[in-house]
């Protein structure tokens, strides 16, 4: 993937990245690991399969959304338009919207792994022939430079998922003002927010009865053995999820079943019976405080599409 490579993003290389991310976030108080590296092969498919089960209502509604508002979400987009996806992953749902364009210039998919990327242009080339997709590896979270034959054109940004939620508030409105800039001039944004609802319907989507989103979460040591020559046991370590009502967020960690040392890459980790470490955030939100969240980061919040249960949403954001 030579184009792709070129194109990524000039940081850290990513085995770096997440070698001094690990060792910083297990050397902390309280010990955390960022969940942006929940997503190599392994984990990428663990996420997909508990988009399939019943608890994790977030992707079949937002499915719902998108399918039923698609020509609307698409209105001013032309021939020349860029379509760029941050955080693309499988790009399922970015089907749904190619299915409804009859014309696009060229389709930006933008993320961490390699493998999610790939695979998604294999399926996407051999349904939509003649679609010029550009993949750029790299983390979204950074400044993200387009080909700059592309940067001229209008563009159409891309974010389902509620990925947003990931963020603390702070952060996501950098994320969203960082966005916009990528996105300019006259950008605009489709984004899913998922919203706040019954405390025990959102710990159920972080914690299904399969147990698959406590393998997406132990993955993450298996990844530390794997490619840091960590010990962890992960039968020595179970997955959590609660949310708290305060934050207005779900919180994720993996917590150690009793006292133990673990090593990852030649150095020891000391880890007492009980103690965590956080691994995700997922923040919920109601339209009016996601609205506050996009005007203070230059957004024009215009349309929002929501299901009948008023469980996830869709928002239309353009830049003034
Ligand atoms: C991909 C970040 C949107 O937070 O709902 C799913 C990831 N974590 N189950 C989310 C996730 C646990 C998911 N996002």
């Amino acid at each position: 993937m030579s184009k792709a490579t070129e194109r990524a993003a000039p940081f850290l290389r990513q085995a770096d990245d997440f070698a001094v991310s690990v060792l910083e976030g297990l050397s902390r108080p309280k010990k955390s690991l960022p969940c942006r590296f929940f997503y190599d092969a392994q984990g990428s498919a663990l996420f997909e399969d508990i988009t399939r089960q019943p608890e994790y209502y977030p992707t079949r509604v937002e499915v719902g959304i998108l399918t039923a508002n698609a020509m609307q979400m698409l209105e001013g987009a032309l021939g020349e338009t860029v379509l760029v996806e941050f955080g693309s992953g499988s790009s399922i749902k970015t089907e749904i919207l190619l299915g409804h364009m009859r014309r696009l210039h060229a389709y930006v998919p933008i993320d961490i792994s390699e493998s999610a990327l790939i695979d998604a242009r294999e399926r996407l080339a051999a349904r939509f022939s003649g679609l010029n997709i550009e993949l750029l590896l790299a983390d979204f979270s950074h400044p993200i430079e387009l080909p700059p034959e592309l940067a001229p054109r209008p563009k159409l940004g891309f974010f389902p998922g509620s990925t947003i939620g990931n963020f603390v508030p702070a952060e996501a409105t950098r994320l969203l003002r960082a966005m916009r800039e990528t996105l300019s001039p006259r950008g605009k944004l489709i984004i899913g927010v998922d919203l706040k609802k019954d405390v025990r319907q959102l710990v159920a989507a972080y914690d299904d009865a399969n147990g698959v989103t406590a393998a997406f979460n132990l993955n993450l040591l298996a990844r530390i053995n794997h490619e840091l020559d960590g010990t962890f046991d992960l039968q020595a370590f179970r997955h959590a999820a609660t949310y708290e009502p305060f934050e207005g967020r779900i919180e994720m960690y993996l917590v150690s079943v009793k006292d133990q040392d673990v090593w990852v890459a030649g150095r020891k980790f000391h880890f007492r019976a009980a103690e965590t470490i956080h691994t995700e955030s997922a923040y919920k939100y109601t339209i009016e405080e996601f609205h506050l969240i996009a005007q203070a980061a230059g957004w024009t919040p215009l349309r929002v599409w929501k299901d009948e249960l008023n469980l996830f949403s869709v928002h239309e954001l353009v830049a003034p």
